[in-house]
């Protein structure tokens, strides 16, 4: 049986203060396997695709104007349990309030915009990971 593998977004505002290189190290820290790697200009139609149960949310379009920003870096990672893995370095989604220790906790803060900006996206189940995987890597 192949390694579970799931989709890792590095957000703009992780490209943006060059903070890929201390989220790659983590994720390789633990022991995950860099399978696939890509930097994204992610359009609206991908970002529409990858955000469909967000539509008609408050933070939906702000999230999006954000996501289109600037440069996305795609990740596909492969290891046992990975989704639920990353998921947990990743943190609690709200970054004022993550835990210290994880990606968002440590690098990531409240800057007042309409829409929590919080570094990193990973898959939550294997039915998202496959579903982003195929947006992402098409
Ligand atoms: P992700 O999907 O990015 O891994 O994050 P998540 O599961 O922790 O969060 P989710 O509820 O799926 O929301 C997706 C992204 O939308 C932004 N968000 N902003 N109230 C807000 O300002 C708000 N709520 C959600 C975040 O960027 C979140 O990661
Ligand atoms: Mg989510």
């Amino acid at each position: 049986m192949s390694a579970e593998e799931t989709l890792i977004l590095v957000k703009p505002d992780g490209v943006a203060r060059g903070l890929t290189g201390e989220i790659l190290r983590r994720i390789e820290a633990k022991g995950y396997t860099l399978v696939d790697l890509r930097l994204v200009d992610a359009d609206r139609e991908l970002l529409a695709a990858h955000y469909a149960e967000h539509e008609g949310k408050p933070f939906y379009e702000p999230l999006i104007e954000f996501m289109s920003s600037g440069p996305t870096v795609a990740i596909r990672a492969a290891g046992e349990r990975v989704i639920e893995g990353f998921r947990s370095l990743a943190g609690t989604t709200d970054p004022t309030t993550a835990a210290p220790g994880t990606i968002r906790g440590d690098l990531g803060r409240d800057w007042g915009l309409k829409v929590q900006q919080n570094l990193v996206h990973g898959s939550d189940s294997p039915e998202s990971a496959e579903r982003e995987l195929a947006l992402w890597f098409a």
